[in-house]
């Protein structure tokens, strides 16, 4: 089965100690103190992997910690920071706070990583702690624990198109004509037991189509399979309603049966009810399918909703629908750039999201902006407004620390910042 929630903590390493030292060199019989300060603990970062399919590999632990930092030492030596830990996800994986709800990133393109726990700073040794009163120090700070913070993981799949239908509507069928996936196809009701992605089309055309498990009335309620796979279309630019014109199963007429997909998509959220759709007529080769068509696409032309009538099964009226999928998928793709809206991080208290880019796009971009000196940033973003990469950046929020390398830049207003360190 797909694993696509999970719960679980992360937490980040703790600080280490620092030290109580004091100088011992020949000749300096009462050396001051030199106890150094412990390092920093490791953090905690969820990364999108190309590599990973499920949440399943995490569903076993509830707890996942970074290795501390290491003590302060002598001779003013900070202890060493502790590792970084990185989980690996699989790409379209949401991440929540657990307990306030928030979303704190949408992991959308491979190697994006999120830090979701910091480590706990080092503690001060005792050179810190020297005052005109005490020369000895004889304390040290001890290193802070690292943040905790209980996550929820969801995966949604990056769908284009998603396919919904009633039982042995042909959506299989449809899904394997179209791309090279290989679903299972059968004369009964409910042989789809798991959503499945597949890839049509080559390159620049290239989108995701969704098959998923049948819905049947009352799946908002659990009936049937349910509706838990429905949350995969929540992304998608387009939904395909799949009607049987042939209706074996139900027994009823393909108004009945639009009615009732459109309903169970709308209670289970009314955004998907929202969504652009068609309504493709399927089976067109069966006795009586024609007569039946030619009386829904009235029905259909009425309520001013887009149908096509074809055969998943013949070929008949696909590349025409294919045609047309493209098209809305453009339109679609287009407006989304334009509308997505950035939230602030108002509240102060609230710490930026940390994420961190392993994109040597960037990096090269960066090293490119330090010979503009003065105009670093504008070089920046006006190189982003021609890359598709700025279409990453729209899913952060704003405020956001972007980590690239060793350099830090802040992405606010829909701009990148090159920020000072600290
Ligand atoms: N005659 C005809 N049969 C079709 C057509 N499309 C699908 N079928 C048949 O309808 C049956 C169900 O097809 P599937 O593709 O498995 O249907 P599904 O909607 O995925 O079914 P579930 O996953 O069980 O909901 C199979 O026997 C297919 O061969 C079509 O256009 N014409
Ligand atoms: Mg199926």
């Amino acid at each position: 089965m797909v694993v696509d929630r999970v719960i679980f903590k992360a937490r980040g390493g703790k600080g280490g100690d620092g030290a109580i030292s004091f100088r011992r060199e020949k000749y300096i019989p009462r050396g001051g103190p030199d106890g150094g300060r412990g390092g920093e603990g490791g953090r905690v970062f969820l990364r999108a992997s190309p590599y990973r399919e499920t949440l399943r590999d995490l569903a076993f632990s509830p707890l996942y910690q970074a290795p501390s930092g290491e003590g302060g030492k002598g001779k003013k030596q900070e202890g060493k920071k502790g590792e970084d830990l990185v989980i690996e996800v699989p790409v379209g994986t949401q991440v929540f706070d657990n307990h306030t709800g928030e979303l704190l990133a949408d992991l959308i393109y491979p190697g994006m990583e999120v830090m979701v726990a910091r480590g706990g700073k080092g503690g001060k040794g005792n050179v810190s702690f020297t005052s005109p009163d005490n020369r000895t120090p004889r304390v040290a700070q001890k290193g802070e624990e690292g943040e905790e913070r209980e996550l929820c993981l969801e995966l949604k799949f990056l769908v284009d198109v998603g396919l919904v239908g009633l039982p042995n509507a042909g959506k299989s069928t449809f899904l394997s004509r179209l791309s090279n996936a290989k679903p299972l196809i059968a004369p009964y009701p409910f042989s789809t037991r798991e959503p499945l992605l597949g890839m049509v089309g080559e390159e620049e055309e290239k989108f995701v189509l969704l098959d998923t498990p049948a819905l049947i009335e009352g799946a908002y309620e659990g009936k049937g399979l349910g509706n838990r796979f429905l949350r995969h279309l929540e992304r998608a630019h387009l939904i395909l309603y799949l009607i049987d014109l042939s209706s074996p199963f139900s027994g009823i007429n393909p108004e009945e049966d639009w009615k009732i997909l459109r309903e169970e998509l709308r209670k289970y959220k009314s955004s998907l009810g929202d969504k652009p759709f068609l309504v493709v007529a399927n089976k067109l080769d069966l006795p009586g399918a024609r007569e039946s068509w030619h009386r829904f696409k009235t029905i259909l032309e009425r309520e001013n909703s887009e149908g096509w009538g074809i055969s998943a099964l013949s070929g008949e009226g696909m590349s025409e629908l294919l045609e047309r999928i493209r098209e809305i998928l453009k339109e679609e793709k287009g407006k989304e750039e334009a509308t997505i809206e950035q939230e602030e991080i108002r509240d102060r208290d609230l710490s930026p999201i940390v994420y961190r880019f392993s994109s040597t796009y960037l990096e090269k971009l960066l090293r490119e902006a330090d010979r503009h000196p003065g105009e670093e940033e504008d070089f920046l973003n006006q190189e982003l407004e021609k890359s598709g990469f700025k279409r990453y950046l729209l899913a952060l929020k704003s405020s956001s620390i972007i980590e690239v390398g060793e350099r830090k830049l802040v992405w606010k207003g829909k701009r990148l910042f090159l920020k000072p360190d600290e």
